[in-house]
């Protein structure tokens, strides 16, 4: 209750704003886009991690309007980018299952691109596996956020209980590895096992893979000769404030 009154005042008073993760093409070493994750500067409080407000969002409906604002901000941020020259970064927001069972979502993704002159092929929404107990609801409106030329990517994959056969019948893009399997994939062969199944059933169908948690050289070797395309963590960077991830791209060059 006092979070939830927090929050709403929060979001009324800016206190909400983005930080950015590189995600790196791990077989040429090309940056490709960013994750958007969301961080609470509370005035009393200090920072506050997503970990411990997002579920509370997601309990008592905030995730919505919340959500609607770390879309709005980071379909903003896409286009300043683009304005400046930046390439074609593609940008990465987490969304909750309940903004997806909003009957408006849709609406509002067309409604915020148009507002924000947003290519909608640069932005790709992140879904945890766990949307995956809802398919028959969800799986209409990823078919129409991909018409619009959406990209889609399941998060946290591999931890859920879902079997990999479902993924076919997916409407997505893009596998994203849990970091709990990358963390031990240069010494545990189950982890590494798992990876390589993972990164070898979406080459074969035709998705994307992405791994994540990636902190250092031997992760990024294993998951390159693994076959893995994509990856992003600590080793690469950690997420960045906006001015930070400016200067990241700079220096890259
Ligand atoms: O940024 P960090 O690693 O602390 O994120 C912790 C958790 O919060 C992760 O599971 C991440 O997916 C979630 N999270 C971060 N930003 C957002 C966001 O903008 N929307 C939603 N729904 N979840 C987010
Ligand atoms: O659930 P989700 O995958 O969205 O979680 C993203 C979270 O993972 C963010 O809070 C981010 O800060 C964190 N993260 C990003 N890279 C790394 C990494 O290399 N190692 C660890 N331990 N956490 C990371
Ligand atoms: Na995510
Ligand atoms: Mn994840």
């Amino acid at each position: 209750r006092i979070i939830e009154n927090a929050m709403r005042k929060g979001l009324n008073e800016h206190q909400f704003f983005l930080e950015y993760q590189p995600k790196i093409n791990i077989q040429n070493n090309q940056l490709v886009g960013v994750e958007a994750l969301v961080r609470w500067n509370h005035p009393d409080l200090g920072a506050i991690p997503p970990g411990k407000f997002i579920s509370l969002a997601e309990a008592t409906g905030l995730i919505v309007p919340l959500g609607e604002w770390i879309l709005k901000e980071s379909c903003r941020q896409g286009r300043e980018w683009q304005n400046k020259g930046f390439g074609q970064l593609i940008v990465a927001v987490n969304v909750s299952v309940r903004q997806l069972q909003d009957p408006n979502f849709v609406q509002q993704v067309e409604q915020i691109l148009k507002d924000t002159g947003f290519n909608p092929k640069l932005l790709e929404l992140e879904l945890t596996e766990s949307i995956l107990a809802d398919l028959n609801s969800i799986i209409p409106v990823l078919n129409r956020l991909r018409n619009m030329g959406i990209q889609i990517s399941v998060d946290d994959f591999g931890t859920g209980y879902s079997s990999l056969s479902y993924i076919k019948h997916l409407p997505v893009d893009t596998l994203k590895v849990d970091a709990s399997f990358v963390k031990d994939i240069h010494k545990n062969e189950e982890s590494k096992a798992i990876v390589k199944a993972i990164i070898n059933l979406a080459n074969t169908i035709g998705l994307k893979v992405i791994a994540e948690g990636i902190e250092n050289e031997a992760h990024v070797i294993t998951l390159r000769n693994d076959g893995c395309m994509f990856g992003q963590g600590f080793y690469y960077s950690r997420p960045l404030k906006k001015e930070e991830f400016e200067e990241f791209v700079q220096s890259r060059g």
